[in-house]
Formats: C-alpha cells, sequence, structure tokens
C-alpha cells in the first residue's frame, strides 16, 4: 500500500487512491490553478449586470459596471464573509441560550443545569439580582438577558461585550463605534450596506465589518459560558488523540460539527447501550470519538477522544471502522455523505439548517433529543454487522493528551499557590521572564498548506524560547494529534524557564509531572476563554489588552468564521499572525490598513506570513517589543 510507515494517516490517503476514492487534497489538485480574481477578492457577484472583475495588471477593467473599484468590492467582500462567520458563531450560541431559557421555564425534556455555581457567577456578571431565586429563575433570566444580546434596540452595547473587555477597551470601541448592541442587526446590516449602490468607502465598510466582528466575539462568550452551565465547565482531563482512538472490536461512532446540545445527549445515551452493542459483537463496546469543534467541547467535559480536526474528516470513514458520523452544523465536508456510500458506514445529519444529500436525517429538537439519539446509536450498532473486515485499514497513529483548560481550572490551579491573588503566580513568571509571553492559536486546517505542520513547527520555536501557548478550534487539534499536549512535550520542547514553572504548576497539579506547554482551552467559541483569561490578567495589572505580551495565530487560517475571530482579536488589540492571505490582495489599501493602519486605530492588526519559522520569529520579536514597552525586559 505504497509509502506509508507505521501506519500513519498517509496510508488512508493511499488506501482512498487504491479505492478510488476522491478526498479534499485530490479535489484540490484537480481545481488547480485556482481563480487569481477570487483569491485576490476582486470578483463582484452582487449584483446581475455583471458578474464583473477588475484586472490585478491594471490593463483591464478597473471598475465593475456599477463603477465599483477594486477597494469597494475587495471591502465588501471581506466584511461579507466577516458577517457569514457572525451569523454561524452566533447562531450557535443563540441555541445554546434558548434551550437554557427552556431549562430555566422547566419546560426541557432533555437537558439540566450541570454547572451551578457557573450560573451564579454569571448572573453576578451582568448584574442579575439573585436574592431569593432559585436555579431556574436564574437560568431564565440569564438567557433572557443573554438574547437581549440578539435583538436589543437600545443603543447600549451588549451585555456580553461590556462584562466580558477591560474598561479602557470597551471605551475604545464604543469610540469608534463599534461597541455593537445587537449580534443580529450587526449581520444585517452588513448584508444591507453590501447590497449594490450602498456603501462604497472602504473604510466605512471595514468598520462596519470590525463591528460585526465584535458581534462574533460577543455570540462566543455566550456560547462558551452558557454551554458550560448546562454541560459543566471544563476540568483537566486526560484523554487521546488522532485516528488511532478508532478501535477495531467497537461500534466506532463520531461526533463531529459544533454544537454540543447533539453530541452531549449521544455520550449520554452511550452508557445504556454497551450491552447491545456487545451482543452484537463488538467486545470493546461503542467507542464515541470527537471530529472538529463538537469533539473538541466533548473531549474537555467528558474525556472524549479526538480521532481528527478539519482537514483529515474524511479519514475517520476511510478507515473501514466507523459505524456513523454524527453531524451537527458547521465545517462538515458534504464530500462525507459520497464517501461513507463506499462503506458501511452512516452519516447523520441532525440540524434543521445541516442537511446533505445521501444522509440521513434525524432531527434534534429538545422534545425528542434522547429518543433520536438512541436510534442513532442503535443503527451505529446495526452497521457494525455489515463492516467489511477487508477494508480495515487503522492508523496506530495516537497521543495522550491533557486537556480541560478553562480559564476556571486554570485559576484554581494557581490559586493552589496564592489563594488570595491566583494570577499572581502567573503575572510574576511572565513579568520575570519565565514565561515571556503568551500565544493564541485558534483557526483551522487548509488544504493550501500540508495538515497540521506550520501549527506543530511554529508551535516547537515559540516553547523553546519560553512562550506558553493556549490553543483552541482545530489548531488545538493539530497539537492534540502530534504528541504537544502532554508532560513529555513540556520536557522535549519548552525552553528552561518555562519548563520549570509548568513543572512547578504540575506538582501543584499533583501530577508528578509537567502540565503540558500547550493548553487546551477547548471549540472555536472558546477563545472567549483565552479572552477571559487575558483580561484578567490586564485588569490585573491595570492595563489594556494591547498591552499585555499576547498574540493570536491561525497559521491554517480557512473558514469564514475565522475571519471573523481574526478580526475582532485585532479589534481586541491583539497582533494577529495569519499564515494566508485572505481575499485582500487585490486592494492594496484594504490589505494595508489590516496590517498596518489598523494599528493606530484599535492597537491591533495582521501580520501575514505563510513561513512558520519566519512566522514564530516575527511573533517573538512582538512580543520582546511589547514586553519592553512595558518595561518587562528580564
Ligand atoms: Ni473553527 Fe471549529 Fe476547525 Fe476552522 Fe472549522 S472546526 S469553529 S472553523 S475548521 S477551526
Ligand atoms: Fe458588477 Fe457593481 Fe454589480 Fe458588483 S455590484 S456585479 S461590481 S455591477
Amino acid at each position: 500500500m505504497g509509502n506509508c510507515h507505521n501506519l500513519s494517516n498517509q496510508c488512508l490517503i493511499n488506501k482512498a487512491e487504491d479505492e478510488n476514492i476522491d478526498l479534499v487534497w485530490h479535489r484540490y489538485e484537480k481545481m488547480l490553478p485556482l481563480c487569481g480574481f477570487g483569491e485576490k477578492g476582486i470578483c463582484c457577484r452582487i449584483c446581475m449586470k455583471g458578474p464583473c472583475r477588475i484586472d490585478p495588471f491594471g490593463n483591464g477593467p478597473q471598475e465593475g459596471i456599477c463603477g465599483a473599484n477594486a477597494d469597494t468590492i475587495v471591502a465588501r467582500n471581506l466584511v461579507r464573509m466577516i458577517a457569514a462567520g457572525t451569523a454561524a458563531h452566533s447562531s450557535h450560541g443563540k441555541e445554546i441560550a434558548k434551550t437554557l431559557m427552556q431549562v430555566g421555564k422547566k419546560t426541557s425534556k432533555s437537558y439540566a443545569i450541570k454547572d451551578s455555581e457557573k450560573l451564579r457567577a454569571i448572573a453576578k456578571k451582568m448584574n442579575i439580582s439573585i436574592e431569593g431565586k432559585d436555579i431556574y429563575q436564574i437560568a431564565e433570566q440569564v438567557a433572557y438577558e443573554s438574547l437581549k444580546d440578539y435583538s436589543r434596540i437600545e443603543e447600549e452595547p451588549c451585555t456580553w461585550l461590556s462584562n466580558s473587555i477591560t474598561p479602557p477597551r470597551l471605551e475604545k470601541l464604543e469610540g469608534l463605534g463599534v461597541a455593537l448592541n445587537n449580534i443580529e442587526s450587526s449581520v444585517a446590516d452588513i448584508m444591507s450596506r453590501t447590497h449594490l449602490g450602498t456603501d462604497a468607502d472602504p473604510i466605512n465598510l471595514l468598520l462596519a465589518g470590525m463591528r460585526c466582528a465584535i458581534g462574533d466575539y460577543t455570540g462566543m462568550q455566550i456560547s462558551t459560558n452558557l454551554s458550560d452551565v448546562l454541560f459543566g465547565t471544563p476540568e483537566p482531563v486526560i484523554s487521546e488523540a488522532n485516528l488511532g482512538v478508532i478501535k477495531k472490536d467497537a461500534v466506532n461512532i463520531a461526533v463531529h460539527g459544533h454544537n454540543p446540545l447533539l453530541s452531549e445527549i449521544i455520550v449520554d445515551v452511550v452508557d445504556e447501550m454497551q450491552q447491545e452493542a456487545r451482543a452484537a459483537g463488538a467486545t470493546a463496546g461503542i467507542n464515541i470519538v470527537g471530529v472538529c469543534c463538537t469533539g473538541n467541547e466533548v473531549l474537555l467535559r467528558r474525556g472524549i477522544p479526538m480521532a481528527s480536526n478539519y482537514l483529515s474528516q474524511e479519514l475517520t470513514i476511510l478507515t473501514g471502522a466507523l459505524e456513523a458520523m454524527v453531524v451537527d452544523v458547521q465545517c462538515i465536508m458534504p464530500s462525507l455523505a459520497k464517501i461513507a456510500s463506499c462503506y458501511h458506514t452512516k452519516l447523520f445529519t441532525t440540524m434543521p439548517e445541516a442537511k446533505i444529500p445521501g444522509a440521513d436525517h434525524f432531527e434534534l429538537h429538545d422534545e425528542n433529543a434522547v429518543e433520536n439519539a438512541r436510534k442513532i446509536v442503535k443503527q451505529s450498532i446495526e452497521a457494525y454487522k455489515r463492516r467489511d473486515p477487508n477494508k480495515i485499514l487503522i492508523p496506530e497513529e495516537k497521543s495522550q493528551i491533557i486537556a480541560g483548560f478553562s480559564t476556571e481550572s486554570i485559576t484554581n490551579l494557581l490559586s493552589k499557590i496564592d489563594s488570595e491573588k491566583p494570577l499572581r503566580p502567573l503575572i510574576d513568571n511572565i513579568v520575570n521572564g519565565n514565561i515571556r509571553g503568551v500565544v493564541l492559536f485558534a483557526g483551522c486546517n487548509n488544504v493550501k498548506i500540508t495538515q497540521d505542520y506550520n501549527f506543530v513547527h511554529m508551535a516547537k520555536k515559540l516553547l523553546e524560547n519560553n512562550i506558553l501557548i493556549l490553543a483552541t478550534g482545530c489548531g488545538a487539534g493539530a497539537f492534540a494529534k502530534n504528541s504537544l499536549m502532554n508532560s513529555e512535550a513540556t520536557n522535549k520542547y519548552a525552553g528552561e524557564s518555562l519548563k520549570a514553572v509548568l513543572t512547578m504548576l504540575g506538582k501543584e497539579a499533583g501530577l508528578d509531572a509537567p502540565l503540558p506547554p500547550i493548553f487546551h482551552m477547548g471549540s472555536c467559541v472558546d477563545n472567549s476563554r483565552a479572552v477571559d483569561l487575558a483580561v484578567n490578567l490586564a485588569n490585573e495589572l491595570n492595563i489594556d489588552l494591547y498591552q499585555l505580551p499576547v498574540v493570536a495565530s491561525a497559521p491554517e487560517v480557512m473558514s469564514e468564521k475565522a475571519i471573523a475571530i481574526g478580526t475582532w482579536a485585532a479589534g481586541l488589540g491583539m497582533p494577529v499572525h495569519i499564515g494566508l492571505m485572505p481575499p485582500v490582495g487585490g486592494s492594496p489599501l484594504v490589505a494595508e490598513v489590516l496590517t498596518s493602519g489598523l494599528k493606530d486605530i484599535v492597537d491591533g492588526y495582521f501580520i501575514v506570513e505563510k513561513d512558520p519559522l519566519e512566522a514564530a520569529s516575527k511573533i517573538i520579536h512582538v512580543i520582546e517589543e511589547k514586553r519592553a514597552a512595558l518595561n518587562v525586559t528580564s
């Protein structure tokens, strides 16, 4: 089977070729060369006089039929990407808030409050009085106030924005008119102003894009915090990652997508159905594995192993040992249906807004969630009996991981060292230079880059330079799969002073080994956790976010959601590294604003660098600059 070693993921790509199955990499090859106009963002399909495209070399048309030039077209396209990303993330949060509302009203059949302590803390943060209220009344009110962030008419900033960032940052965003009052109207505003013949000013468009992206951030805060209330706040947990977590003798079910409303229920019903699976011949019972951010959600809260991040999702089916893939929303390749049809694998869609031709649709509503989850598991057990043993090839690769680094779990751990001021030990170690700075890795995989390569190579260099890493989304998936989230990785890759800190913290945690050098904070919406940590640090130091030696990075950026995240991260003051140029190259003006002009307005800005080692060097440079400005250069 070609040149694959130790049954690696590559073996499955070879297997696909042997079986004449196209995977994402093959489809990419067939797509080359990619459309240069699209890549530069200078094609416009906004009205039917077009499509129009601007000649980037200056020989052909320099304006569309309506007169829109490259700057207008690029800015319009970009902010529409932000709007789509924001819509995706924040509708996820809205579903969670609506579910919490039902729980509060005691009308939910499938969900309950798992973390009432967090619920009370949230109420306090939202200025909701809890005097004399029971937990359900508090839940209802928290849900109500959160849902207001999607519907507010009054011109005041969203609650989850104003209660979660530093005071100077809020003031700055308000001054710029980007501290939005309503997430959904910020999306609608983008669609409206980018309609033909409305906003033609690239700067005005970009500002609206920033406001919408801040809405993306707000929706993430809601997603993370209310999910914690319903499903529990993550605590450190040991698990495994990579395709090797798929078990030969188990009924393997992958949960894929983003919203924990589905995957939590699947995990719940599995316990009662283990016997049935064994009776069907699966001696190892039922094995749930995660893909993409839904995978991250159940990994952090339930210790469910992670099979794959975005780009290798198809490979889970190629193992021939996956009975079912259950998907909810976002980042699900439609190709899964066709690939599943070449195997015994069932593909289940579960959300009304995300159907895939060829999949079986079991819609998950509060009234029937448990019942439908059981049906899905039952059909997966049935599928097990149809497995073709000749088609099974499970890679051996898997890594041990420690995940579950919520802001709360990090703070709890630190409070063992200083119970009065838990953040102090972290701050002291940043100030004395043992930890030079912090990089938050987020975002996707992109087929334009060898999967996980940039994440891994950047991380190794940053760790060597005593920079602590936080990770979410498919970035976290990349590190988990590549053995960078365990104690051994600290010993192997962390610079001396970072290693000493992590070893000390590991001891405090009762681990007898260092903490991992990269903290897995969760799914993409859990970028809010990293912001919370940074905001707490900044508040403790009485400074604003941009002054911290903190940088965000999405080296294999791909989705519209990632564009939204990058934009708000810059809006909150962070330098944001991205490994690929977004489709803005056709407007030197827009590109200049994003990589430089933005800095004067919001302190944050984009650094575009594809080469991982070069990117790491640039980040280190920025971190040292920030340290110097803070006067902590030791
Ligand atoms: Ni984030 Fe998570 Fe992954 Fe990218 Fe998609 S799964 S929400 S968008 S590809 S990191
Ligand atoms: Fe062309 Fe203008 Fe229509 Fe876009 S909006 S397709 S640039 S005419």
